[in-house]
């Protein structure tokens, strides 16, 4: 696998996640096969989870890293061709790319999406820039459309927590005061559409998501009745994509409370964090024994240290 930016690009699910269960039990076992290889982590956006835990699995691998953080000291980019540059923006992705191609052996990139048009990111201009650019293997820590780390861990967390081999798992949104992309929904449905579990997403009308990702999928505009005989409930915001990056709802009725889990099979709750405590979800959920939002967190390193093995592996 020379680039990962889709879960799908996994190709079989099953070997991924064995080859998960065996980084996570030898974490050390291949330190020698990042030897002298450059991880370089280019961040265009915030992150505590995708830093920490990709620089943590590099490290495991052996590897060097170097983290960039694009707005925090670095020229501030043009990304646009044709541009004459006579404002603030000093340095072209252009150029900005092939140089940080030279001083790296694998680039993870974090780009969300930047809602000024859903042509764009969904056709995930940055990201693909770099791909074609920087002339070295390119994983998205978060892209504009998709987060196929968090999903990866996601799934493992699923796996390791499961009771039966075909789960409920119901993904639901809930309100926050911002608009938030849509990468973290769509990567989950891709993933889960990868497994044989039963699943179900939930959300108000006006946020369905891109039809690419929901073909084949159940989707309702009625959360109690979604959630209903759960295993796992996946809480998650996101903008609207057909009213493209709009707040059309914060309706405080699809938080989910423990009423709400109390409808479930005694479901486990999962979020991908950062979260916004009584918005998404009540303090007494997220605190609870069925919580596995630090789990889930945990297994970031797998993921990520599953993933870079699998690229460095294909040098
Ligand atoms: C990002 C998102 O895609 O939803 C990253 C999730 C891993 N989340 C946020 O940007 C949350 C920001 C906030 O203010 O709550």
């Amino acid at each position: 696998m020379r680039h990962f930016t889709s879960i799908r690009q996994l190709g079989s699910l099953e070997e991924a996640l064995k080859a998960a269960k065996y980084v996570k039990e030898n974490p050390f076992a291949d330190q020698a096969l990042g030897r002298n290889r450059t991880a370089l982590l280019v961040f265009f956006n915030n992150s505590l989870r995708t830093r920490l835990s990709t620089q943590k699995a590099a490290m495991n691998l052996g590897m060097n890293v170097m983290v960039l953080d694009v707005n925090q000291g670095a020229w501030k980019l043009e990304t646009e061709r044709g541009v004459v540059m006579d404002g603030d923006k000093s340095e072209h992705l252009l150029e900005a790319i092939p140089v940080m191609g030279c001083y790296a052996d694998v680039i993870g990139v974090r780009s969300f999406a930047r809602f000024q048009s859903r042509e764009d990111d969904y056709n995930e201009v940055i990201l693909n820039q770099f791909i074609q650019y920087s002339g070295k293997p390119v994983f998205s820590m978060e892209a504009a459309t998709r987060h196929p780390l968090q999903t990866l861990a996601d799934i493992l967390t699923i796996e390791e927590h499961k009771t039966k081999a075909r789960p409920k798992v119901v993904m639901t949104w809930a309100p926050h005061p911002k608009a938030l992309p849509q990468a973290v929904p769509n990567s989950f449905a891709e993933g889960l559409d990868m497994t044989g579990y039963d699943f179900v997403i939930a959300n108000p009308e006006g946020y369905d998501l891109a039809p690419e990702f929901t073909r084949g999928i159940k989707v309702t505009h009625n959360q109690d009745e979604a959630l209903e005989g759960a295993d796992f409930v996946y809480a998650k915001n996101w903008a609207s994509y057909e009213q493209y990056g709009q707040v059309l709802s914060k309706d405080m009725g699809w938080t989910v409370t423990s009423e709400k889990m109390a409808l479930t099979d005694n479901a486990f709750f999962l979020h991908c964090l950062p979260v916004r405590r009584n918005m998404i979800v009540t303090d007494d959920v997220i605190e609870s024994p069925r919580s596995l939002v630090i789990p889930e967190a945990a297994n970031r390193v797998v993921a990520a240290q599953t993933i870079l093995k699998m690229m460095l592996e294909s040098l």
